[in-house]
């Protein structure tokens, strides 16, 4: 599924929208470019990832890949060019479903491939080389994706916001002014599987009652300080039975917050509460962290471009924080960046089925993104 919707992207780009170069790269992004009037001239960066949560939604990442898309399908349909070139990724790998490992597809153009990630075993025990090597990428090439920040003028995604607030103001685009620093773990806590019917209540090591202890512990610390999150978003005795006191409990972590000080913070008192628990409980852990992303602040001067081009369709502009990451979080490593966001229906909930876009809304998405193209052809020439 993932490689057949790779094909349609670099087929949509091609045939439908009239990109220069379109390729599939050794991580599997696809990357379209649609040349300037001088093709040595530096590059727009844009995109957003194809890959998307378990059972997830239509929009979260896709929207940012069709939106520049449409507006290189308008511009080859005039037969212009503009005075800068344009880049437009479907990024491979963002969420870290498969993978402990995330942002594989912009952390290859950043240059934070971490090689070593080839050998992460999947939950059927297939190496990330494997699965790379099965889908045909050349996994040696991928040191190779590196982009030199000089040849680029910056960074921009559209991203849907994922979150309520600009359905409850009834706005539909939203500038995004920073975006939340987050750091995620797996662990295991480690008791005695025990038998469930002789083994006293004051007599167990039981894993799961230490871990929901710790789940309720990351709910109250999560919620005592405005715009920080902490989730346990996947908790599983393995191999459980309905008569064994649970041996064994696994569980994730994932803490996010507008300052990378309130995040670690959090994430200190947790490891903490952690180990008391474990000590207390008499059962063991292990924790590891897997996935670390500084807050980014929006590049001031990217921000005012979509401020303009939000203002030129007559919206108001509404600056908001994204709690969710996104591949601009890591391109912010090495480039300028900021963010629009667009409204999402039911509440605008998301990783989930139920996410939902208007046409409307989208096509005034489209017109901000020709808009700040057309700021920059202006400031280019
Ligand atoms: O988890 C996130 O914020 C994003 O969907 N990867
Ligand atoms: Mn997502
Ligand atoms: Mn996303």
């Amino acid at each position: 599924a993932h490689r057949a919707c790779a094909q349609r992207l670099a087929k949509g780009m091609r045939e439908d929208c009239g990109f220069d170069d379109v390729s599939i790269d050794a991580v599997g992004n696809v990357v379209g470019i649609y040349h300037g009037t001088d093709p040595k001239a530096k590059r727009l960066l844009t995109g957003s990832h194809f890959d998307t949560v378990r059972n997830g939604g239509k929009y979260d990442g896709r929207l940012g890949i069709f939106v520049p898309m449409a507006c290189v399908r308008e511009l080859h349909r005039q037969g212009r060019r503009l005075p800068f070139g344009f880049e437009v990724v479907g990024f491979a790998e963002e969420e870290g479903q498969r993978y402990k490992a995330v942002f594989l597809g912009s952390g290859a153009l950043t240059g934070h491939f971490d090689m070593t990630w080839l050998e992460q075993k999947d939950a059927d025990g297939i190496t990330m080389r494997e699965a790379m090597a099965h889908a045909g990428l050349c996994i040696d090439d991928i040191p190779k994706l590196q982009r030199d920040p000089a040849n680029y003028l910056g960074f921009v995604e559209v991203h849907i916001e994922q979150g309520p607030v600009l359905n409850e103001i009834d706005l539909p685009l939203g500038i995004v002014t920073s975006i939340n620093g987050s750091v995620r773990y797996v662990g295991e806590i480690i008791g005695m599987a025990s038998h469930a019917g002789t083994t006293p209540m004051d007599r167990r090591r039981d894993a799961a009652t230490a871990a929901a202890e710790l789940a309720l512990f990351v709910e109250q610390r999560g919620a005592s300080v405005p715009h920080l999150v902490a989730t346990i978003g996947m908790l599983e005795v393995p191999n459980g039975s309905i008569n064994v006191v649970p041996g064994r409990c696994k569980f994730s972590l994932d803490i996010r917050a507008t300052t990378n000080e309130v995040r670690d913070a959090c994430a200190a008192d947790i490891r903490q509460a952690l180990k008391a628990l474990c000590e207390r409980r008499g059962v063991h852990y292990k924790l590891e962290e897997t996935m670390r992303a500084a807050a980014a602040p929006s590049a001031p001067e990217w921000q005012q471009r979509w401020e303009r081009a939000v203002e030129t369709l007559g919206l108001p502009v509404f600056r908001m924080p994204s709690g969710a990451g996104h591949d601009a979080m890591k391109l912010h490593e090495i480039m300028p960046q900021a963010m629009l966001f667009l409204r999402g229906l039911n509440a605008g909930i998301s990783h989930n089925p139920l996410e939902s876009i208007t046409n409307d809304d989208t096509d005034l998405c489209v017109r901000a993104f020709q808009n700040l193209l057309e700021q920059l052809a202006t400031e280019q020439q």
